[in-house]
């Protein structure tokens, strides 16, 4: 390679770095109450333990930038923490058509498993993946390609706590894990619409590596 060519190799892959860091990719964080957005959304800000958190979050907080670095590569996202009672399910539709956000993750934690009865998980589920494929916003307007998100995350989260009851099998990849399951269905439903799915592990709390991993791999790959 000339030097000429070398150097247009190194400007070139400097302006790619610098783009991924000032243009923020839009994240959607949705999930019922008490399954770690808010402890999320100050892990990709501070990168470390997330002090425990005893406030549930109250409507939308504005949408704000974070900016995460994994081996190096790093990449700017964007995402509003919206509370996670069902009340305010009418403000995860509005960040939605409002945001349009690329990726969504849909959060949960163990407390299907721990209660057979306990539906918070697929209550909150089936609600978001009906808006999701649905060819019209609630407020009657037809959407557009770019109101489709590129894909849709379930993250298993508080893997510390859980890990340990509801081991991984190591014969099976992270995906087949039981705590998956009742969510299937709404996941073929999302493919149906041509919309990819993916399943990831994570500790929001304790484990910022596994979080910051979760975000790089969705952006990479889909
Ligand atoms: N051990 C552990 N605790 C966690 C983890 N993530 C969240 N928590 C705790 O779970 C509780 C709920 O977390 P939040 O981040 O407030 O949950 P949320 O989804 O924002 O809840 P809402 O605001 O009501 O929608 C808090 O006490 C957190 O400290 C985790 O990965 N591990
Ligand atoms: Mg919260």
């Amino acid at each position: 390679m000339s030097m000429l060519a070398g150097f247009a190799v190194v400007v070139t892959e400097a302006a790619i770095s610098f783009f991924k860091r000032i243009h923020a990719i839009n994240f959607g964080v949705y999930g019922a109450t008490m399954v770690g957005k808010t402890t999320l959304s100050h892990q990709l800000r501070t990168r470390g333990e997330v002090q425990t958190i005893n406030e549930r979050t109250v409507g939308l907080h504005r949408a704000t930038r974070k900016t995460i670095k994994l081996d190096g590569d790093a990449h700017t996202i964007r995402s509003s923490d919206i509370g996670g009672e069902a009340i305010y399910w009418k403000e995860w539709v509005k960040d939605m058509q409002i945001r349009k956000p690329k990726y969504v993750i849909f959060m949960i934690d163990h407390r299907h498993l721990d209660s057979n009865a306990n539906l918070d998980h697929q209550v909150a589920w089936k609600f978001l993946v009906d808006i999701v494929i649905n060819d019209y916003w609630p407020s009657g307007k037809r959407k557009k390609e770019k109101d489709y998100p590129l894909a849709v995350s379930i993250w298993a989260n508080k893997h510390d706590i859980w890990g340990d009851k509801y081991k991984l099998d190591k014969e099976k990849p992270m995906t087949k894990h039981e705590i998956f399951e009742p969510f299937s269905y709404g996941m073929k439903k999302l493919n149906d619409k041509g919309i990819a799915t993916h399943k990831f592990i994570v500790s929001a709390k304790s484990e910022p590596d596994m979080v910051y991993r979760g975000i790089t791999t969705m952006i990479k790959d889909y």
